[in-house]
């Protein structure tokens, strides 16, 4: 209740109001803000995670925040402040709710070249959406408020605060202070704004009017917890469902309108469907290069819809025929209410197409797919985690190549599994997967990575030994970054040199043995009949487990079309 003052630290009151806001787990290299850490361990149950680098636990927490819908809380202290920020910006780019906590200056002593310090502050201006100071402890109340508030509010993403000292030391001065907690603001979405009634009525008609509508389903779509809602208004009216990367698990693999991954990480089949609509409906996806193939997929000029929780992204890149500015999950819901499934009839010839798209799809990569061949294909990988993936597993996937392999090549087959993807930085998916473990120890959370990604990180492993963070990741490894080939032939003038090898391969690598030494179960894999066998093994491990798989390094992942 507001105005009810008492004295306290700094401390005190940051460690009473996480635990208001119910955060289980924060991420950090020390030392930052010491006195709080006494007062969490005194009067909380929340686990400090310290980890071996800022860029991870900036990871770590993303991964908390992605897999719970939670804020994720990550912390440095000034020497460490950058390498934190370099960790917000997948989660800037993914719109992930992180709060990033620093050690910073103090005005008595500034600008005399203090040991380790610079101004960090506009370091972290282009990877959030809130930066700020807390220069007094008379403001922890209000301002830690308000980043829980920016963090989830509207579209979520990534917030800064810096305290005053290299370590935040303005956390053990005293002052009259309120712990106030807002819960509402504990997790995303806080609001649930709806679009009026005739932005509806006019989306829907263009919809249950067209012949050969899609909707494309992007990460505001998970954010808002619409899943449900989407596939049912797809079955209502017939209308077949793409997905953004970011967007992969809004709806099943195996549902009969679910046609896959559009854009340039993608599968054939979801493009060729986008490019053949009359219509396409984008909800809570950005349109950006990534899902549209660089607006290639659909091409510009598609009569097209968009509803998104931002008013200032509805139109940016697509000339719109209706528009809705609302949550998805409200929207979806109303706009399933005054659907006509009698204009699903209208949609029966558009069914039979994109059947006949996925088949061919499915006809061309099965060689691939059911490859046994010897070193492994990453396709068959695909297919065995998509058949032996639990039912409720959270699978967290790296960008590059592993992005393309799992974005195409990988179905979810039920609507209790999650996806989560690096929104663009290498080496995020290992540290992000231990840190949705944090935040859902219940669930089963599968990594995949290759092996380029997982170096980054790899210290991680004894993090997670140490904290016994049980998450399995299965490393593509093919001892090199093999999606970087293709470039290099081309910047060689058609086929690269030998030596421009050495620009994306590597030492040949037992990952296995590496985690094992560090601790954790570390099963080696090197025939394609294998790798259910170690997922069952890993997945009951009750420690961390790291599956090496052995794979080709000519295994090139196909190219978007268009
Ligand atoms: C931070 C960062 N640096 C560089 C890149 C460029 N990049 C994309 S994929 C890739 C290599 C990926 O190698 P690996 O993870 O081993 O997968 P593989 O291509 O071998 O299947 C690189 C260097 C990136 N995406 N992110």
């Amino acid at each position: 209740m507001l105005g009810h003052n008492r004295k306290m630290t700094g401390a005190e009151c940051l460690a009473e109001m996480l635990k208001g806001y119910e955060v289980t787990h924060l991420f950090m290299v020390p030392a930052v803000l010491r006195r709080t850490f006494a007062e969490l361990e005194r009067r909380t149950a929340i686990a400090r995670i310290h980890t071996h680098g800022e860029k991870s636990a900036a990871y770590m927490a993303d991964g908390y925040a992605r897999a719970s819908g939670k804020p994720g809380l990550c912390m440095a202290q000034v020497i460490g402040a950058l390498n934190l920020a370099a960790g917000l910006r997948d989660a800037w780019l993914a719109h992930s709710p992180v709060i990033a906590m620093t050690g910073g200056r103090e005005p008595r002593t500034k600008f005399r070249k203090v040991y380790q310090e610079i101004d960090d502050v506009p370091a972290f201006e282009p990877v959030t959406k809130f930066n700020a100071t807390i220069d007094e402890v008379s403001r922890f109340p209000d301002m830690i408020r308000q980043a829980f508030r920016v963090a989830v509010s509207g579209c979520p993403g990534p917030v800064h605060l810096q305290f005053r000292g290299n370590e935040g030391q303005v956390d053990a001065e005293e002052a009259e202070l309120e712990p106030l907690v807002e819960p509402q603001f504990a997790r995303i979405p806080p609001f649930r704004p709806e679009p009026e009634r005739a932005s509806i009525l006019a989306a829907l008609k263009l919809l249950q009017e067209a012949e050969r509508p899609v909707i494309v389903a992007g990460g505001g779509v998970r954010a808002s917890g619409a899943s449900a809602q989407l596939v049912a208004l797809a079955e209502a009216l017939q209308i077949p469902v793409a997905t953004s990367l970011n967007g992969k698990d809004t709806i099943a693999g195996n549902h009969p309108l679910s046609v896959g991954v559009v854009g340039s990480y993608s599968r054939e089949s979801a493009n060729r469907v986008v490019n053949r609509a009359d219509l396409v409906c984008f909800v809570g996806t950005e349109t950006g290069g990534m899902t549209t193939h660089f607006w290639a997929v659909p091409p510009i000029g598609t009569p097209a819809i968009q509803i998104d929780i931002e008013a200032e992204a509805i139109g940016r890149n697509y000339p719109l025929k209706a528009t809705l500015n609302g949550d998805a999950k409200v929207t979806l819901a109303r706009m399933l209410e005054h659907a006509d499934r009698g204009s699903a009839a209208r949609r029966k010839a558009w069914a039979v197409e994109v059947n006949a798209i996925w088949m061919e799809w499915r006809a061309k990569y099965s060689p691939l797919l059911d490859s046994d061949a010897v070193p492994i294909r990453p396709e068959r990988i695909c297919r065995e985690l998509s058949q032996h993936m639990p039912d409720d597993a959270v699978v967290v996937v790296d960008t590059g190549h592993a992005g393309m392999w799992m974005g195409g090549m990988f179905d979810l087959k039920s609507p209790r599994q999650s996806y989560m993807r690096s929104a663009g930085h290498l080496g995020w998916a290992f540290p992000a997967g231990l840190g949705a473990k944090c935040a859902l120890p219940d669930r089963p959370v599968v990594t995949f990575t290759g092996d380029a990604g997982f170096w980054y990180h790899v210290a991680e492993i004894e993090t997670a030994v140490r904290w016994k963070i049980n998450a399995v990741t299965l490393v593509n490894n093919n001892s090199s970054g093999n999606q970087s080939k293709r470039g290099f032939d081309r910047a060689y003038g058609g086929q690269q040199t030998e030596q421009a090898r050495e620009l994306w391969t590597y030492n040949k690598m037992d990952f296995a043995r590496l985690a094992e030494d560090m601790g954790a179960l570390g099963i080696r894999v090197e025939k394609p009949g294998e790798i259910a066998g170690a997922l069952a093994q890993a997945l009951a491990a009750n420690r961390p487990a790291v599956i090496d798989v052995v794979t080709d390094i000519d295994a090139l992942a196909p190219l978007a079309v268009s």
